[in-house]
């Protein structure tokens, strides 16, 4: 161990931590703005000087290891003017007009600046209006350079955690910007919408594109009959955004919310979430058996799933070759939009053409994925708006819901009705776990063998984490499964995603199903999620999806008694020629 002391009250902590984190073991705030726990220390900002004894200079402390005997001073008369500084310098040349903005309230160097009582601007605007520009082409996110502090953090975000570079540092000294590939918008070049640079950015940079207003305008018209789906995650997260703790799960006063906000018919994307399990687990078996027993090379082994619309665009833009691994399904999202045109309109006897889908989601690609061309197949735009769970907590504001104050309500049926295994997709290694649940219990005619139905090797944060299940003493049809080791992998984060797929194509591993989704954490770390999050808040949420799994009545999917419902009245069964039309596409290069 490490012994220092910080403002004269002695501290030691393990060797390699930095000054940052030896404050924040005594709870001394040091204010940061470049700095984020989820990232490599970048240490350009300095808004996190401190003095150190017997160093002239100030030090960053984010980027400072801790030294044996340091003496740090974190509220000199110099910091304080220093950080004063620093923040002023930087308002000089952002677009100040906080009240327009929509991360007022939520900006991180608003509250610094607030913190320090910045009152004055002694330094004269340093960059004309003209160099800035704002991109809102982009579905899923608006990049307005007027706000860019230049930290970086959605730099490293989108390089480090995801792989994917679609933002990057271009120019040098003052003109030096966040850009694109020579400066292309956004929905022209690789970004695949997740979002992360938006919970990463400290300021109003990068937001999600709003459809708040085209909502409300939906619900204020009579004609309408307007249907809102709620996913897994969004219950674990709106909370938060209302003031919540983290790991508070709302579920049941969302859905009262969500009728006083005057939506008519207020429904459930895990009842989606069951049917991809129907529809994948069925995909998968058969591919099994076209591979184990007709030995056709055709069958493309693993299948992944593909209900992570930031995971679609990268493995289209990155790994093309692989795109019939991808399982045919539409993400529940998009299942539930071609159902409530058509299975859902019928049922309620209102003209289709009158629906208006809206969904609500813990993801900004959600919007990107409601918009591709080929989601359509309602004959109508299957999902018309998505929101962010940020979005409707704006609109929970919005209309003066005191949220802590409602009575808990159920969701509308049918299409309602979520298990257990419905709700666990929200967290990483949820989709695998809820189609294990069932495809066993199909195979074997007995539940996973795994205590309390927790598969336990798949879940938590790890970025790759696998799972290896014995399939015995199975049901004569399932012969050919007899002995099989099934070999499941799952990875949270695009980064990771990279690694598994590496390690697939140059032959290090074999799988036969792979759970892929985009956002660290699975859906509940989204970037339509709220501010702030680190590890510890994806936990408290991750825990919260598997404490309501335990509490909900049925927690498989094929037992949850809508889906039984669809497949008689509807459907008819698995992959069944409507199934094909409604709930299964094709991907692109
Ligand atoms: Fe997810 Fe989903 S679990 S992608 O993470 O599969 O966004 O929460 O809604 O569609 O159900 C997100 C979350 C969903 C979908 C579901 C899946």
């Amino acid at each position: 161990m490490i012994n220092l002391s910080i403002n004269g009250i002695a501290v030691s902590v393990e060797e390699g931590k930095t000054i940052l984190e030896a404050a924040e073991k005594l709870h001394i705030h040091i204010p940061t703005l470049c700095y984020h726990k989820d990232l490599c220390v970048a240490g350009n900002c300095r808004v996190c000087v401190v003095e150190q004894a017997g160093v002239d200079r100030l030090v960053a402390s984010c980027a400072t290891p801790v030294n044996e005997g340091m003496e740090i001073n974190t509220n000199s008369l110099k910091v304080r003017n220093c950080r004063k500084h620093i923040i002023e310098l930087l308002l000089a040349e952002h677009n100040e007009e906080c009240t327009k903005c929509y991360r007022n309230g939520h900006c991180e160097l608003q509250t610094i600046a607030a913190d320090l009582q910045i009152t004055n601007q002694d330094f004269i605007d340093l960059v004309p209006d003209q160099f800035y520009s704002i991109d809102s082409l982009s579905p899923s996110i608006e990049k307005d350079d007027s706000k860019c502090i230049r930290c970086q953090r959605c730099v490293r975000t989108c390089a480090d955690i995801q792989s994917v570079g679609a933002i990057a540092v271009a120019h040098k000294g003052a003109e030096m910007k966040i850009s694109t590939f020579y400066n292309h918008p956004l929905n022209e070049v690789v970004c695949t919408n997740c979002g992360q640079c938006i919970v990463h950015c400290p300021t109003g940079a990068l937001v999600e594109k709003s459809y708040v207003e085209q909502v409300w305008d939906a619900i204020s018209d009579p004609e309408k009959h307007v249907v809102v789906q709620t996913a897994p995650a969004v219950r674990i997260g709106l909370g938060e955004e209302l003031g919540f703790e983290a790991g508070t799960s709302v579920t049941n006063k969302m859905v009262s919310a969500l009728r006083r906000l005057g939506f008519d018919s207020v429904l459930d994307t895990d009842f989606t979430a069951d049917l991809t399990i129907m529809e994948e687990g069925t995909e998968l078996l058969t591919r099994l058996k076209g591979a184990l027993v007709d030995d056709n090379p055709d069958v493309a082994l693993p299948m992944a799933t593909s209900c992570s619309p930031g995971w679609v665009k990268y493995i289209e833009h990155k790994y093309p070759k692989y795109l019939p691994n991808l399982s045919t399904c539409k993400s529940p999202q998009q299942m539930f939009g071609a159902l409530a045109k058509t299975y859902y309109a019928k049922n309620i006897d209102v003209d289709p053409a009158n629906i208006v889908s809206v969904s609500i989601m813990p993801c900004t690609a959600k919007k990107y994925e409601a918009n591709r061309p080929e989601m359509k197949d309602s004959g109508y735009k299957d999902v018309d708006l998505v929101l962010t769970t940020r979005e409707l907590a704006v609109m929970i504001k919005q209309a003066g819901i005191e949220f802590d104050q409602l009575n808990e309500e159920n969701y509308d049926s049918i299409m309602g009705i979520g298990s257990g295994a419905g709700l666990i997709f929200g967290a990483t290694g949820g989709v695998m776990e809820a189609a294990l649940r069932t495809a066993y219990e199909i195979v074997t005619g007995r539940e996973v063998p795994f205590e309390n139905l927790e598969i336990k090797p798949v879940r938590g944060l790890d970025g790759v984490k696998e799972a290896n299940i014995l399939i015995e003493n199975v049901l004569p049809e399932w012969s050919f499964l007899e002995g099989v080791e099934l070999k499941c992998a799952i990875t949270n984060g695009l980064e990771n995603a990279h690694q598994l797929m590496e390690s697939i194509d140059n032959g290090d591993r074999f799988y036969h199903f792979i759970e892929i989704m985009a956002c660290p954490g699975g859906c509940l770390g989204g970037g339509g999620q709220p501010f702030p999050v680190d590890d510890e808040i994806r936990r408290k949420r991750m825990e919260a999806i598997y404490a309501e799994d335990l509490s909900l009545p049925v927690r498989k999917s094929h037992e949850n008694p809508e889906i039984t419902q669809i497949y008689q009245e509807f459907l008819e069964e698995p992959l069944s020629h409507k199934s094909h039309k409604l709930l299964h596409t094709s991907y692109v290069k």
